[in-house]
């Protein structure tokens, strides 16, 4: 019967079957590892479940027929409180080698989320600050300088071309790169710099596992390394306004050639006070 029970989760985790987003991101792995192994545990426990259910439904009928033969029912009795201590063995072990099965996805789980979350992004990863707003997602890259330059609330303007108010009067400015897409180079890690200028918002690519929110007036960090090269989708997790179900865009996965070549075709002319 167990064998059975598990065949079906495992059916379920072909990719054929499998109904998560393909994994581009090299952390992605390790987290869909543990959505298998926490699907796999949570649908072969449901299965046993009801299988056992059902089946003590079914052994409660001819007990109740033999209510007027004492001597079948005390038999029965002892057939039943032998199986009674066979089952408790049985539970016992299945219990131990369910806790150490979620102890190991526990501390997995943990260590993971330390390695995202908790430490930084290694000095030589790739800088790019994610901006959302009602409802658009915007990429900067700090250009060839590789530092961000200054930003000024009074100075956005997206019809002019300046949705993030960046003062192009700053040497730092001049260079910086403004899109609507997020292109990366596969292999190499990214830190991004999330924030919000309206409401918040859930920055969220399911092929590259990642989601976090981005909130007004606090810029939050999260970095990962893009593995396989692609087309990913980027949603909005959160409602954010009536626009939310089209805050949507793209993040293409590259080589670091076409990386290189598309930073140089987005690399802005520097014009004194043009987005003034
Ligand atoms: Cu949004």
């Amino acid at each position: 019967m167990s064998a059975i029970v598990g065949l079906i989760p495992l059916a379920l985790s072909t990719d054929r079957v499998w109904w998560m987003p393909s994994n581009g991101a090299l952390h992605g792995l390790a987290i869909d590892r543990l959505m298998w192994w926490n699907l796999a545990v949570l649908s072969a426990l449901f299965l046993l479940a009801h299988i056992l259910l059902i089946a003590a439904l079914f052994r409660s009928r001819p007990l109740k027929q033999r209510h007027s033969d004492d001597q079948r029912e005390e038999e029965s009795r002892d057939r039943r409180r032998k199986v009674s201590d066979k089952l408790w063995k049985s539970e016992l072990i299945l219990l131990f080698a369910l806790t150490l099965l979620y102890t190991w996805m526990a501390i997995s789980a943990q260590r993971l989320w330390a390695t995202i979350r908790y430490q930084g992004a290694a000095p030589q990863a790739l800088q790019v600050e994610v901006t959302g707003e009602q409802f658009q997602w915007y990429f900067r890259y700090p250009g060839a300088d590789a530092a961000f330059g200054l930003t000024r609330p009074e100075l956005i303007n997206a019809p002019a071309g300046n949705p993030l108010g960046l003062d192009r009067t700053d040497p730092h400015s001049t260079d910086d790169i403004v899109s609507s897409t997020l292109v990366l180079p596969a292999g190499r890690e990214v830190d991004l710099d999330l924030r919000s200028i309206d409401v918040i918002h859930g920055f969220f690519i399911p092929g590259m596992r990642l989601k976090q929110n981005a909130v007004p007036g606090m810029p939050m960090h999260v970095h990962f390394t893009p593995s396989t090269p692609g087309d990913y989708s980027i949603l909005c997790s959160q409602v954010c306004g009536l626009g939310h179900a089209r805050m949507q865009t793209h993040l293409r996965v590259v080589s670091n050639e076409e990386y290189l070549t598309w930073l140089a075709s987005h690399a802005p002319k520097p014009v004194e006070g043009a987005t003034r």
